[in-house]
């Protein structure tokens, strides 16, 4: 599955023997080179970054580093390679042979899939690209890039599949991503969490940590996918997304441990005299990140989750571990939802609640992480547990979206709310005073903002003082 990247479109699908596909994302091409020197990170055009790129998408190839200008970043088409034997492993057409063309009454629902996916990573990009004038350091700030170029190719990734297999459409489409904006009033990303501001760098990191991870899981269900291209695509962008959110993980961790030492060497709570963030408003970022990303698996009880299944469009989390019948039509699952201004627990048919099958899945996930940042505070002898809120708390969409939740998981009147949203939730003042700590990039190889502990070790075997990026 070696890249060839001889094409201007570096790629493993053989682009050049179709010639017309080649012409239609050729002329796609500069569309997107605009939007990233308009809307990608600002002011790092001449910016030598010690990026990753991958030159195969085998285990050997993908993970290749060297020095690039980030314009200069070779944005490809790179599928996970073919096994020629593969099945659809779930839904009504369980056990036919994987779709290499899309299945005509199935066309309209999976091209608004793929539009759904490809859509939050330009937002994604977008949301961050004042983040490059604030870095803690060299070493933050080409994990940064390095997320953001491969934001840009899994657009790629998305746009190859409108370009290849849904005609003048798709075409349509994959121009359409780059006239919609994060936050823009007339023509916003299309979901919720992608039009949020990632104004600083503890909401970046807890970013990459919960949203990112909802790309973890809403990819893995589309690499479950019947239509094999979708499926390759995803299984590669799968490979790439483990790093964004270790980036979130260890940097919210480092964050934590730093507010530590502050903590211990003072004697005091009061870490934000010290220059550093306390554990509550930590605490107070994580609730908003996970609730909004908890928004991002849709319905409790979603038709449109039952069809995707069904038609054999995107199914569960490692579909094929699990041990049923892949069909589910005489399956249930118990959710938790809410129901006359109550919480209520109830078993609903599985194939309608596949969203929060795949809600819970992350749940738990975002769970394991939580209990690593309690070590760190174990580990200091500081008495402070970090907790994920209870899934009602904060929802737009969905059951719960009507319902004042309390973090532990109680209704609450609206007067109880408001009396405690600012405990819960970064206030106004709260996001001020994280956003006063993001001075000056700090440029300095080994040196480290103030707020934050340098990471235990260097990416690809690198000193944590390694040159990782030269301004020029
Ligand atoms: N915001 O039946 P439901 C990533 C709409 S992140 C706004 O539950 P469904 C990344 C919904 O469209 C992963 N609207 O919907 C991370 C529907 O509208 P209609 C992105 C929402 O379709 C970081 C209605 O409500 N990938 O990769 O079952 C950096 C009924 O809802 C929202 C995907 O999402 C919302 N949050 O579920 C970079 C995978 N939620 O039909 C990248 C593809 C629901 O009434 N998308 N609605 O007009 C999907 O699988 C589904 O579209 C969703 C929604 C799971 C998102």
């Amino acid at each position: 599955m070696a890249i060839d990247y001889s094409q201007r479109i570096p790629n493993n699908v053989d682009l050049a023997s179709d010639r017309r596909l080649q012409r239609a994302l050729e002329n796609w091409q500069p569309g997107f080179l605009d939007w990233w020197k308009e809307l990608g990170p600002d002011g790092s055009t001449d910016f030598d970054v010690y990026l990753r790129t991958a030159i195969s998408t085998d285990a050997n190839g993908w993970a290749n580093f060297g020095y690039v200008k980030m314009p200069e970043y070779r944005w490809g088409i790179f599928l996970a390679e073919r096994d020629p034997e593969r099945q659809i492993a779930f839904g009504d057409n369980k056990g036919q042979p994987a779709w290499q063309e899309v299945p005509g009454e199935l066309r309209s629902t999976l091209r608004r899939l793929i539009v759904t996916q490809g859509d939050t990573e330009p937002a994604s990009v977008e949301q961050q690209r004042l983040l490059g004038k604030t870095a803690p350091s060299l070493y933050d700030l080409r994990n940064l890039f390095q997320v953001n170029v491969e934001e840009g190719r899994h657009l790629w990734a998305m746009v190859y599949l409108l370009h290849a297999y849904f005609g003048r459409d798709g075409r349509e489409e994959a121009e359409a991503m780059l006239e919609r904006h994060s936050g823009d009033p007339d023509k916003p990303r299309i979901l919720g969490a992608f039009n949020e501001k990632t104004p600083d760098w503890l909401s970046f990191f807890m970013f990459t940590y919960f949203t990112d991870r909802d790309g973890k899981y809403q990819l893995a269900s589309l690499a479950e996918s019947g239509f094999d291209p979708l499926a390759r695509s995803c299984r590669f962008m799968l490979t790439e997304e483990a790093h964004h959110m270790f980036v979130g993980e260890t940097g919210v961790g480092r964050i934590i441990q730093r507010t530590c030492e502050l903590m211990k060497e003072h004697k005091t709570d009061d870490v934000r005299s010290l220059g550093a963030i306390d554990l509550r408003t930590i605490q107070k970022y994580l609730n908003f990140h996970f609730s909004v990303s908890l928004d991002l698996f849709g319905q409790e009880t979603s038709t449109n989750a039952a069809n995707y299944y069904s038609q054999g469009l995107k199914g569960r989390f490692l579909e094929t571990r699990i041990e049923d019948d892949h069909v589910l039509t005489d399956a249930a699952y118990e959710i938790e939802t809410a129901e006359g201004g109550g919480i209520v627990r109830k078993p609903v048919p599985a194939l309608s609640a596949l969203n929060e099958r795949l809600r819970q899945d992350y749940i738990e996930d975002c769970g394991r992480g939580v209990l690593r940042w309690n070590k760190i505070l174990e580990k200091a002898g500081i008495d402070f547990e970090m907790k994920l809120p209870h899934r009602g708390f904060h929802r737009r969409i969905g059951a719960f979206a009507g319902l004042n939740v309390s973090p532990d998981g109680k209704v609450l009147s609206e007067a109880e709310w408001k009396a405690n949203e600012s405990k819960w939730l970064p206030t106004d003042a709260d996001r001020a005073f994280v956003t006063s700590l993001m001075g000056a990039p700090v440029t300095e190889p080994g040196k480290y903002a103030h707020w934050i502990a340098p990471p235990a070790r260097g990416i690809n075997g690198q000193p944590v003082d390694f040159e990782y990026v030269r301004f020029n």
